[in-house]
């Protein structure tokens, strides 16, 4: 089988470059989102995300006639779904209602050879439901659940593990994990990944594959609240614990990951609850993690009171009112523009909610405070942060802020530092 058409469902931080990753190799990709403004902004060759390289590749793809955007599917060889998986309810379940829908939308379309891969990050047993919903739409089709080896459909889940900011290098060069239904559904897969991947295409089953990537995101959750745990531990021990992990990771065996406001982001604070609400009295150490690392918002929201309280304290005549705080970043991570999920973000909502003096923020990676900032304070440069705050909050190791000279704030600022940057 060739993998001449590709359609590619859900145009997002995913679907989108693994879409333009195809047609960069000459496939023919058609790409299916549900925004008609996506639709629209991809055919006219532009991006509607921020990913380096990204806007480049998708811009020659359109223009070069390989990679078309629509909004209802279309007959391919191979079909990828790379649609969300958000929570449902109170307890972080995982809601599927977009992978059947999209399966719902590409069943009218399926024919008999074709591939059907979910790569949407996805709680076990996902790529069983997604099989059974497209066989329930498609009566007259086989699919491996029940044809095994013979079925017309071949359905695998091949997680994407790609790292935002790194998309269009990650997506080439890091290994995939491929698990297939059956073994010709994983054979099929790694054909059509080796269209572009030059990393190693590892075979398992669907249902390992699944967990995999949960437990990818998870080891890094528990790893990171351990460092969070470490960080309030020795805030109360009066010990620097950049310092102390820098010590600890000198051991052959020892890698802690780095402390900081909280964790953010789609994946890392998400995944793992995928795990916890399906075993939940088995994950008590994932679940602990999650806990942990949600709590580090409040607690650096605690030693901005306080500080704002000892500054007070130190000087009679003066009221919250006249003291200035400056956030610095408010991305989810160092050196990108997204504020989706970003504990730098709720932090500095929250202080601004409750101070009544002069608010400041520092973001070098956008050019307009989102709206929920807006009334609260202004968007500055970092040297006029540095010069005009009494209490500066660093939230986010972005680049800049690694740049700062020592000794270009005032002894007075009292500084807050949740990344051992300054
Ligand atoms: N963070 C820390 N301390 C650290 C490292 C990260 O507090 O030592 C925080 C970051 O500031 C951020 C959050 O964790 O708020 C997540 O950042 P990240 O860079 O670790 O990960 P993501 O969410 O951008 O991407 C992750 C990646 N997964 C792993 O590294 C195991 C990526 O490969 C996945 O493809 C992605 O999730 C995903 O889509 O699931």
């Amino acid at each position: 089988m060739n993998f001449d058409r590709i359609s590619v469902i859900g145009l997002g931080y995913i679907g989108l470059p693994t879409a333009a990753a195809f047609a960069a190799r000459k496939k023919q990709v058609i790409g299916v989102d549900v925004t008609p403004s996506t639709v629209d902004t991809i055919n006219q060759g532009e991006i509607h995300i921020v990913e380096p390289d990204l806007d480049m590749v998708v811009n020659a793809a359109v223009t070069e006639g390989f990679l078309k955007a629509t909004l209802t599917p279309e007959p391919a060889d191979a079909f990828l779904i790379a649609v969300p998986t958000p929570f449902k309810g109170d307890n972080h379940e995982p809601d599927l209602r977009y992978i059947e829908s999209a399966a719902n939308s590409i069943a009218p379309v399926l024919k008999p050879g074709n591939l059907v891969i979910l790569e949407s990050t996805s709680p076990v047993g996902a790529t069983e439901a997604m099989a059974a919903w497209l066989e329930s739409a498609r009566p007259d089709l086989t699919f491996p659940q029940t044809h095994g080896e013979d079925s017309d459909i071949r359905i695998a889940h091949c997680p994407e593990r790609v790292l935002p900011g790194h998309v269009m290098r990650e997506l080439v060069e890091n290994d995939r994990v491929i698990g297939g239904m059956t073994s010709k559904c994983s054979e099929m897969a790694v054909k059509l990944y080796r269209t572009f991947v030059v990393g190693d295409c590892v075979i398992t089953n669907a249902r390992t594959a699944e967990m995999a990537k949960l437990t990818e995101n998870s080891f890094r959750d528990v790893n990171i609240a351990f460092a969070n745990e470490l960080s309030i531990i020795c805030d109360k021990l009066d010990i620097n614990v950049w310092e102390l992990i820098a010590l600890a990771n000198r051991h052959p065996r020892v890698n802690i990951l780095q402390p900081g406001p909280g964790v953010g982001g789609h994946c890392i604070a998400v995944d793992p609850w995928f795990i916890v609400s399906q075993t939940p009295d088995e994950a008590k150490l994932i679940a602990t993690a999650r806990k942990v690392n949600d709590s580090k918002p409040e607690w650096v929201i605690d030693k901005v009171k306080i500080a704002v309280a000892d500054y007070l304290a130190a000087r009679a005549t003066k009221t919250a009112a006249d003291v200035s705080i400056a956030c610095l970043g408010l991305t989810f991570k160092p050196d990108i523009d997204d504020l989706r999920e970003s504990p730098a973000l709720m932090i500095a909502e929250k202080i601004a909610n409750f101070h009544p003096g002069k608010m400041l923020f520092v973001e070098p990676n956008i050019c307009e405070l989102p709206a929920s900032l807006q009334e609260q304070g202004r968007l500055v440069s970092l040297a006029e942060a540095l010069v005009q705050a009494d209490v500066c909050v660093l939230l986010v190791d972005h680049k800049p802020f690694k740049a700062i000279v020592k000794g270009s704030i005032s002894p007075d600022t009292v500084i807050i530092d949740t990344k051992g940057v300054l």
